[in-house]
This record gives C-alpha cells, sequence and structure tokens, in this order.
C-alpha cells in the first residue's frame, strides 16, 4: 500500500510518474505543490524562486489575487455554454482585448497552438476570399528557428528536427526564410502569399531580438506585397518585454496579433486571434470553431488580465527591472556568461559551455533554489514573473553568479 500522494516524497513522485505518464518532457528533479507570486515550493517545503513562470504563462505571478477573485467568482456562476449560445462574459473580454490591442476583432481560441492554427486558416482564407489567390495555392512565409507549437500542420514549417522527426507527413504550404533578414523575406513573398508569420523576438531559439528596423521592414514589405504580416506574441507579448506588445518597440502595428499564455493568468488556457475586422470577417457561422473557445470562464479571468495590463504597471515593471536584470548579466560577462540577449524581463543567457549544458546549469541553480529551463545547448531563458521585486531579482542573480564562478 502506497503512502497517499499528499505524503510521498519527492523521488516517490517522480517514480510514480515512470511507468503512467508518456516521457515527451525530461522535467527537473523537484515535485512543485504550491506556489504564490513568483515563488513555488516543493512536497518537502523546498523554496524555489521561479525563474520560468511558465514560459511567460505566469507573467502576473502565481495565483496573482485579482485573477484568481475573479476565476472564483465566475466558478460559482458559470462556466461552459460552448458557443452554441451566447454567455454574458465573452463580449465584454473581446472588446478589452481588442482596446487593449489595438485591433477591433477577437477570435477567442485556447491555446497558443490553436491561436496559431487559426491564425493559419484566417490568412489563407483572407487569402483566397480577399486578395485572390488561387484556390490551395496560398503561401505563409515563415522564419527558421521559429516556434509556434506543436501540432502537424506548426511542425511542418518547424526547423527544428526534434520537433518534426516522425510526424510526418507534412502540411504544404510555407516557406522557410532566415530571421532578421528582409532580403530573404522580400525574395519568398509573391502574388501567393497570404502572410508573413513571425515571432517579434524568438522565444525557443533563445530570445533571439532583431536587428532595430526589421519589425518596421517586414510591416512595409507585407504592406506593399499586399499580404498580412501575423506577430506571434503569445510568449512576446502582454508586458513581458516592457510593452504589451513587442512589436511597440518599433511602433509597428501587425495585421494580426495572437495571443496566449499569460491571457490565460497561469489559471486557464486562454488564447487569441486579434485583428482588424477586414482580416476576421472572412470567417462565417460553421466555418471554424472549438468546444471551449470563449468560455466565459476563461473570458472572466482573460477580462481579468487585460484590466491588468490596462493599468501598464506590468509594462513599467518589466522595463524597470528590465534594467537590472541586463546589469546584472551584462556584469557576468567572462564570468561564466559568454553572451546574452534581453529585453525587459526576459533574457537568454548563453553560458559559458565548458561550465556545462543547460541542463546542467539548470539543476545546480534549482540545488540552490532557482528554477529555469535552459532551450538548447548551454542558452537558459529567464523569464521571472513580471511581479518579482528588485530583491528577489538581485537575489536570483546572485545565485546565478556563485553557480557560473563557484559551479556548486
Ligand atoms: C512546449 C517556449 C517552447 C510559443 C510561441 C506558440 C506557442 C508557444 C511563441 C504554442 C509555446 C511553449 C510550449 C512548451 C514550452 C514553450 C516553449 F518557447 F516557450 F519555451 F516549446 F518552445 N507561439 N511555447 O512560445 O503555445 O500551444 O504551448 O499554448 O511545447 O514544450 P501552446
Amino acid at each position: 500500500m502506497t503512502a497517499p500522494s499528499s505524503h510521498r516524497t519527492s523521488a516517490e513522485l517522480i517514480l510514480a510518474e515512470e511507468p503512467v505518464l508518456a516521457h515527451n518532457y525530461h522535467p527537473l528533479p523537484v515535485v512543485v505543490a504550491r506556489a504564490e507570486g513568483a515563488w513555488v515550493e516543493d512536497v518537502e517545503g523546498g523554496r524555489y524562486l521561479d525563474m520560468l513562470a511558465g514560459y511567460s504563462a505566469l507573467n502576473f505571478g502565481h495565483r496573482h489575487p485579482a485573477l484568481i477573485e475573479a476565476a472564483h467568482r465566475q466558478l460559482d456562476r458559470l462556466t461552459l455554454t460552448s458557443r452554441a449560445f451566447h454567455n454574458d462574459r465573452l463580449a465584454g473580454f473581446a472588446e478589452r482585448l481588442a482596446a487593449l490591442t489595438g485591433t477591433d476583432m477577437v477570435l477567442p481560441m485556447n491555446t497558443g497552438a490553436e491561436a496559431v492554427e487559426s491564425g493559419i486558416k484566417v490568412a489563407r482564407k483572407w487569402g483566397y476570399d480577399v486578395k485572390g489567390v488561387p484556390a490551395d495555392r496560398a503561401t505563409i512565409v515563415v522564419a527558421a528557428d521559429n516556434f509556434h507549437g506543436r501540432t502537424t500542420t506548426i511542425v511542418s514549417f518547424s526547423t527544428d528536427e526534434t520537433a518534426r522527426a516522425g510526424f510526418g507527413p507534412f502540411t504544404p504550404g510555407f516557406r522557410i526564410v532566415p530571421y532578421n533578414d528582409l532580403a530573404a523575406l522580400e525574395a519568398a513573398v509573391d502574388e501567393t502569399t497570404a502572410a508573413v508569420l513571425i515571432e517579434p523576438i524568438q522565444g525557443e531559439a533563445g530570445v533571439v531580438i532583431p536587428d532595430d528596423g526589421y519589425l518596421t521592414g517586414v510591416r512595409e514589405l507585407t504592406r506593399r506585397a499586399g499580404c498580412l504580416f501575423v506577430a506571434d506574441e503569445i510568449q512576446s507579448g502582454l508586458g513581458r518585454t516592457g510593452r504589451t506588445l513587442a512589436v511597440e518597440h518599433e511602433s509597428v502595428v501587425p495585421d494580426v496579433v495572437l495571443l496566449g499564455k499569460a491571457l490565460g493568468g497561469g489559471i486557464v488556457p486562454v488564447s487569441a486571434v486579434a485583428a482588424s475586422r477586414d482580416v476576421l470577417r472572412v470567417l462565417h457561422p460553421g466555418e471554424h470553431g472549438s468546444t471551449f473557445g470563449g468560455n466565459p470562464l476563461a473570458a472572466a479571468v482573460g477580462t481579468a488580465v487585460v484590466e491588468l495590463l490596462e493599468t501598464g504597471e506590468f509594462q513599467r515593471r518589466a522595463t524597470e527591472l528590465g534594467g537590472i536584470l541586463r546589469d546584472g548579466l551584462e556584469g557576468l560577462i567572462g564570468k561564466g556568461v559568454a553572451g546574452y540577449r534581453s529585453r525587459g524581463l526576459w533574457a537568454g543567457v548563453d553560458v559559458d559551455p565548458a561550465l556545462g549544458t543547460g541542463r546542467e546549469v539548470s539543476e545546480r541553480l534549482m540545488r540552490e533554489g532557482i528554477l529555469v529551463k535552459d532551450t538548447h545547448g548551454s542558452t537558459i531563458r529567464l523569464a521571472p514573473p513580471l511581479t518579482i521585486t528588485a530583491e528577489e531579482l538581485q537575489e536570483a542573480l546572485g545565485t546565478l553568479e556563485k553557480v557560473l564562478t563557484q559551479g556548486s
């Protein structure tokens, strides 16, 4: 008779996963049991600073009071109707989200991948119905080293073999060009192109920030070519870089904005495609949908998230604390940090490979009470909740320096 899971140790709980949980992840050996703000606590009571924040799904920290309150309130009223009926939360959410993102129509979905897939379908349909691309000939141009999700269509245009191998046959209609290369992008766009789909900053690639002017160039190029600029802000958006949307750093307004992760406040999956009516009006009843898309619980939490972002507080925090993060990383150059890229409270840190792989450094940091996630090779990603305090951030940077210089 095994102990109830609430009394098992981390090791016992990790072992219990072995036979019963698909091995599609290699988690750090920590079993989280509770969390608040920027802190998580494991089953043995160990506390960690969460410098991953659910890959930017926890921009407002774990269990932000306003978001939890909105969820509790809605749980006691109504959670799901399907879109076969109206509900009294969805229009308000769509209005507030459209205003926040400078768009005028919203298609509510659930996961980021669903928002990307919906964005692809809307762009193709816009290509056929509005641009006049011949049937089934629409192309969409994407960037190498992209990450847009895990569906078979999305991995069809991934350049990461690990994400693609064994999942073919793949969806046609995508052209891949190097990121941050306007000439290559120009050469790939033609009369069949419905859209250019890019991340304003490439997350999984290691927080790769394009040259100043790249996003402006994409905007001008897609306008000249008469195709849509679709910005995947699922990870870069909602305050992470110090602006509501990362494209704002170049004052660029895409045709379509894809949102997810933090839109659900770290409580429920909420994603959306936000665009002008000219684009989203290509969808008619019965042509697209989702059981849970736009459900009242998601809409209530999403509305509370938008209200937090309307204050500008989190964007300001990401900018101000991002300065501390950048100064801290700058001070570690040559002390185990080979290089870094950062914008707001988001950084990709290239650790000196001689000190170990990203995974090894992540495990050392975990033992010192800091949770991060490696991306590729020796790069680790730092993306703390935007609610982190300056003191907590300094503590995390101090621990990073200790791990890199003392190799604990
Ligand atoms: C994993 C990282 C990976 C995203 C962008 C769409 C999606 C994501 C820019 C899809 C999701 C997640 C997926 C998760 C780990 C994480 C991730 F980049 F954030 F680190 F994988 F690359 N667009 N990113 O970043 O959203 O369907 O997951 O809600 O798959 O391991 P989703």
